[in-house]
C-alpha cells in the first residue's frame, strides 16, 4: 500500500466569513506522507486557521489545499475527514468513562485498539493507575485529570482512528520534554504526515520541515538546520 498523506498548500489565501481582512496570505508548503512538519509563530499569526483548512473546516479563498494531490475542495467532506485526525488547540473532553473518550470518533473500536492508541499517546500507564482503569469516569461527574493528561487522552483519541494525516494543535505544549519527546517517537512509527503546531523549540528537532509563522504569512520554512544557518529570528527562538 503506498504511503497516503501528502499535504499541499499552494499560494493559499484565507479570511474568515465574517470579515475581510486576510489571516492568511500567500501559504505554500508541501509535507510528503509520512513526514513531520512543524509550524511556529507568535499568537494570532495564523497556526490554528492554517490547520482548520485542512479537514476543510474553513476553506480556502484563494489558491488551493491539496491532500494527496487533490483539491481538498473537490473532495466528499467525510472522504477527507476520515483519514485526518485533528487534535485541537481547545481539549474536548465529555463526562464519561476513559474508554469512551478515547473512541469518540470511532465507536466501533475495540478494547485493544483503544489501549494501543492511549500507549501511543503516553497515556496508557496513568490510566491504569486510575481506581477502574479504561472504565474510569472523567469530567464532572468523575476523576479530574491535569492539563497534560488530558491532552495525551486527546492525542489517543485522534490516533484510534488510524489518520494518515494527524493535526496537532499546540496540543503537548503541558508535556515534559522527555515524555513529548517519547510520544513524537512513538508517532514517527506510524508514518502517517503530523502537522505540530508547537511554542516549543525542542519539539521541532524531529521535525523534517520547520514553518515560521507572522501575521499570516510564511516567513521562513526548511529544516532545523537550514533555518539556523537562514533565518535570524528562528536563530534568535532557537537561542532564547
Ligand atoms: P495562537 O493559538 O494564539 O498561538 O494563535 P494562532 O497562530 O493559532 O492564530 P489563529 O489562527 O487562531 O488566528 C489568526 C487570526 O485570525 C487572529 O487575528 C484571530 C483571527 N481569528 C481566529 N479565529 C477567528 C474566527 O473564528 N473568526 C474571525 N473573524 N477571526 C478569527
Ligand atoms: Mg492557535
Amino acid at each position: 500500500r503506498p504511503l497516503k498523506g501528502a499535504v499541499e498548500f499552494r499560494q493559499v489565501g484565507f479570511r474568515y466569513p465574517d470579515s475581510d481582512v486576510n489571516v492568511l496570505s500567500d501559504i505554500s508548503f508541501s509535507a510528503r506522507a509520512g513526514e513531520t512538519l512543524a509550524i511556529m509563530g507568535s499568537t494570532g499569526s495564523g497556526k490554528t486557521s492554517l490547520l482548520g483548512l485542512i479537514p476543510r473546516l474553513y476553506e480556502a479563498d484563494e489558491g488551493a489545499v491539496l491532500v494527496d494531490g487533490i483539491d481538498n475542495r473537490k473532495m466528499e467532506l467525510e472522504t477527507l475527514r476520515r483519514q485526518i485526525g485533528y487534535v485541537p488547540q481547545e481539549i474536548m473532553l465529555f463526562s464519561g468513562t476513559v474508554a469512551e473518550n478515547i473512541s469518540w470518533g470511532k465507536r466501533d473500536a475495540s478494547l485493544d485498539e483503544i489501549k494501543d492508541a492511549a500507549k501511543r499517546a503516553q497515556i496508557h500507564e496513568t490510566i491504569m493507575k486510575l481506581p477502574l482503569q479504561y472504565d474510569t469516569v472523567i469530567g464532572q461527574k468523575g476523576v479530574n485529570l491535569s492539563g497534560g493528561q488530558k491532552q495525551r487522552l486527546s492525542i489517543a483519541r485522534a490516533l484510534v482512528r488510524k489518520p494518515a494525516i494527524l493535526l496537532l494543535d499546540d496540543c503537548t505544549s503541558a508535556l515534559d520534554v522527555r515524555t513529548e519527546s517519547a510520544l513524537l517517537a512513538e508517532l514517527k512509527d506510524l508514518s502517517c504526515t503530523i502537522l505540530l503546531v508547537t511554542q516549543k523549540i525542542s519539539s521541532t528537532a524531529n521535525a523534517d520541515t520547520i514553518l515560521l509563522m507572522d501575521d499570516g504569512r510564511l516567513l521562513a520554512s526548511g529544516s532545523h538546520h537550514e533555518l539556523m544557518q537562514n533565518s535570524l529570528l528562528y536563530q534568535r527562538i532557537y537561542e532564547s
